[in-house]
Formats: structure tokens, sequence, C-alpha cells
């Protein structure tokens, strides 16, 4: 899926400069910040630099994507869209920032969440643990900034749901995820405690499959897809903004949809 990118080949800037008001469009509606490089870009979107209209069309593909954000920021009880169960897609669309034949499978047996910051029961978590909490199932439309997306039933318990259990201060600011491939990612409170916001360990009724973040990854409905760590490792409820992986590279840290 992902076209070859060569880290260390630094794309031509001027390629973005050719859709300066597109950027800066993008800029202002607070999708990507004055930094982001073309590298990043390329990088995330998989797009063809050596093609301006395919850059172009990544942006676009930003820009449309962020068109319902209004709605769902800063509002913690509406809810995103909802399919049917015949609508979930099997197997599910994959992607990292790398290509799956790369993917590290997790040891579920051995796998324990680690719990810092703001939390007032810091032992570490097993699977079964998570698995004897309350189940939620949800059946929502997952889209990437690449300009795809796909239709994907998760199951797991509410992060709202966990963090109670745990006695974490939900009045900090921020939840921050660390994971087995170093994809650090963090979300605001409201986007945690969002029904919609699961630590999913179930797709389609089945235990995850290893490239899709067995065994634990989290799936909210409110924030585009580079905003669901997979393979979680380590949870810690801070107020100080932790950031993440497409963030540190100029990409906005709302990411709502
Ligand atoms: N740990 C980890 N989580 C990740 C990523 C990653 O590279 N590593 N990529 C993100 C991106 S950009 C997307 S679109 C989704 C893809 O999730 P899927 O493979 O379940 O469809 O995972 C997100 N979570
Ligand atoms: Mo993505």
């Amino acid at each position: 899926m992902r076209s070859p990118f060569r880290p260390g080949v630094v794309p031509d800037a001027a390629i973005l400069d050719d859709h300066r008001s597109l950027v800066r469009s993008l800029e202002r509606r607070g999708l990507i910040r004055g930094g982001l490089s073309l590298g990043a870009l390329v990088m995330l979107t998989g797009c063809d630099v050596k093609r301006p209209e395919a850059v172009e069309s990544a942006l676009l593909a930003i820009s449309r994507l962020n068109d319902g954000v209004q709605a769902l920021l800063f509002d913690p009880d509406k809810l995103a869209p909802t399919y049917p169960a015949s609508m979930i897609l099997r197997p599910p669309k994959f992607n990292a920032y790398y290509d799956v034949t790369k993917v590290k499978p997790v040891d579920g047996a051995s796998w324990r969440l680690e719990l810092s910051g703001r939390i007032a029961d810091k032992r570490p978590w097993t699977v079964s643990q998570l698995n004897a909490l309350p189940q939620t199932s949800m059946v929502i439309k997952h889209i990437c900034v690449e300009g795809w997306s796909y239709i994907g039933g998760w199951t797991g318990p509410q992060l709202r749901t966990f963090l109670e259990h745990v006695g974490a201060d939900l009045r900090a600011r921020y939840v921050a995820f660390k994971t087995a491939d170093q994809y650090p990612s963090s979300i605001d409170m409201a986007t945690a405690l969002h029904p919609q916001t699961l630590l999913a360990t179930q797709y389609g009724g089945d235990t995850l499959a290893a490239p899709f973040g067995y065994p634990a990854r989290l799936r909210t409905a409110t924030k585009l897809g580079y905003k669901n760590p997979k393979w979680i490792t380590a949870i810690e409820v801070t107020n100080t903004y932790p950031g993440g992986f497409w963030e540190e590279k100029g990409f906005s840290w709302f990411a709502g949809i």
C-alpha cells in the first residue's frame, strides 16, 4: 500500500509551495502546522512526490476529511455514525508507518499494560483482566488521511470504564499511549471519556489479528486513523502535552473527523 519513501531523501519543498493556498487553508483550519514537511506528507499519505498532482490530491484528501470536524469537536455527547454489522470489512485494511510484512506480533501471554501519571492504581494489566471488564461493541468508519476508509467492527472495554477502574484523574488533560512499535500517541480527556472510544481487543467478533493491534489498541470513532494507536504497551494520564508520532511531523494533534 505504501509507495516507496526513502528516509534521508528530502523531497523538494518547492512542491509544497506550488500549493501554497491549500497549505495555508489547512494550517488555518488546524489540520497541519507550519512545520509540515513534504517528507512527512509523503510518508503518511503514500503519495508520489515527483508528481505535483499527487501532492495536491493528498492535500485535498486531508482537506475534505475535516469538513465535518466542527460538528464533533467539543461535544462529548455527540456520537459518530454507526453502521450495521453486515458492513464490517473482513479482513480490515492495514496501515502503519511501515509495511505489513514488518509487523512484529506481540505475545499476549507475557504482555503487560503499564500505567503511569495521574492514576491511583498503577499495577500493570493483563489481557484477561481487560477481557473481564464490561465489553462494548461498535461498527464505525475508519478514516485515514491517506484518503481511504473502511467500516470496521470493534469490541473491548470503553477507555472510560478502564480509566475509572484504575482511579485515573478524569480531570487531567491528556491520555497518552506508548506502543510496541514506538508510535507514541495521545488524545484529549474528552475523547478518552467518549462512549465510542474503546480499548479494542476484538475485530468482527474475533480476537484482534496481529497486524491490527493484538492484544489491545485504541479505537475511537471521533478521530482520524492515525489517532488510533495499535499494540498499546503503556497508558499515561497527564497534564503535560504528550504529542505523537505524526503530530511531531506537523499533522494536527486534535485530528477530529
Ligand atoms: N502502533 C501503531 N499504531 C498505528 C499506526 C502505526 O504506524 N503504529 N498507524 C496509524 C494509522 S496512520 C492508521 S490509518 C491506522 C490503521 O489501522 P488499521 O491497520 O487497523 O486499519 O493505525 C494507526 N495506528
Ligand atoms: Mo492513517
